[in-house]
């Protein structure tokens, strides 16, 4: 069977999973919810990244699907973790740029709240700086339709993509992740921790929240809590984990 044809029955027969990483508050130290992250359940190969498949995903449309299990599925793991812990808990969860451009986005979104109970400004989508300046207008109004839903909207890999600073202000968006590339070579870099400390000031100063990738070492943590990022996401906090491991991990941390 080719790639494809697989990825097609993959679809039919739901065979992915959602791994779970948590999103830390830095200055308390709490989970405040985690990010989604797609795999897909191979037969033969295991576990499969969304970097390996959602190029072909992406061709194919057969994202538009997956994309919508993806994000039904988190919405009800968010809502099952948030009635058992008695707080609420904020799910993210990555959009393609198919996704992102389906005219039926907005109706998925809210089947997918609706479905799971999951009130809207527990979710939040998160989408590339292409992708919001692909067609500039376009994506605006995409995003002012889902805001006016009340989920949020957060910027992944900031600082990787061709953004032009004065779109972002024109943009209702409530979140910047920064790419962690920059975080990677942090404190030592100085040049990408000019970058990343830029960034965090620059957010802060638009009213954003902003969130770090990738931050594996203590050291990185220590720098962005020095200079008020406000949340941390990475290895040294959570690896991504299946459901189950990641709420025994949140109930033994808090
Ligand atoms: O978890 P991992 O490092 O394998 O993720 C690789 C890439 O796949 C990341 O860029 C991530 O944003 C993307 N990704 C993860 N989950 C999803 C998803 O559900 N949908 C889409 N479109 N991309 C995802
Ligand atoms: O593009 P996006 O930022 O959504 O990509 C998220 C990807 O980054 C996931 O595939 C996840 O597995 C990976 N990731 C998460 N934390 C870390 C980390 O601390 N170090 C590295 N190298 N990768 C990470
Ligand atoms: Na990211
Ligand atoms: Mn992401």
């Amino acid at each position: 069977l080719q790639l494809v044809d697989q990825l097609r029955e993959a679809v039919k027969t739901e065979a992915f999973e959602l791994h779970y990483q948590a999103k830390v508050d830095i200055a308390s130290g709490r989970t405040i919810g985690a990010e989604a992250l797609l795999r897909w359940k191979h037969p033969v190969r295991g576990l499969v990244s969304p970097a390996e498949f959602i190029p072909l995903a992406e061709e194919t449309g057969l994202i538009v699907s997956i994309g919508e299990w993806a994000l039904r599925t988190a919405c009800i793991q968010a809502m099952s973790w948030s009635r058992s812990l008695d707080r609420w808990l904020t799910i993210a969860v990555n959009l393609s740029a198919k996704q992102f451009q389906d005219p039926a986005l907005l109706e998925k979104v809210r089947q997918a709240l609706a479905c799971s109970g999951l009130p809207a400004s527990r979710l939040e989508l998160e989408i590339t700086e292409s992708m919001m300046m692909h067609k500039p207008d376009e994506a605006a109004a995409t995003m002012r339709a889902l805001r006016q839903l009340g989920v949020h909207l957060a910027v992944d890999d900031f600082g990787t993509g061709y953004s032009s600073l004065g779109y972002l202000s024109r943009f209702p968006i409530q979140c910047l992740k920064i790419d962690r590339s920059f975080v990677q070579n942090v404190p030592d870099s100085r040049a990408d921790s000019t970058i990343a400390r830029t960034i965090v000031s620059l957010g802060k100063s638009l009213g954003l929240t902003v969130v770090a990738e990738g931050v594996e070492t203590q050291a990185q943590l220590d720098f962005l809590q020095q200079h008020g990022c406000h949340i941390a996401q990475g290895y040294l906090l959570g690896r991504p984990l299946e459901s189950g491991q990641f709420i025994e991990q949140l109930l033994g941390r808090n």
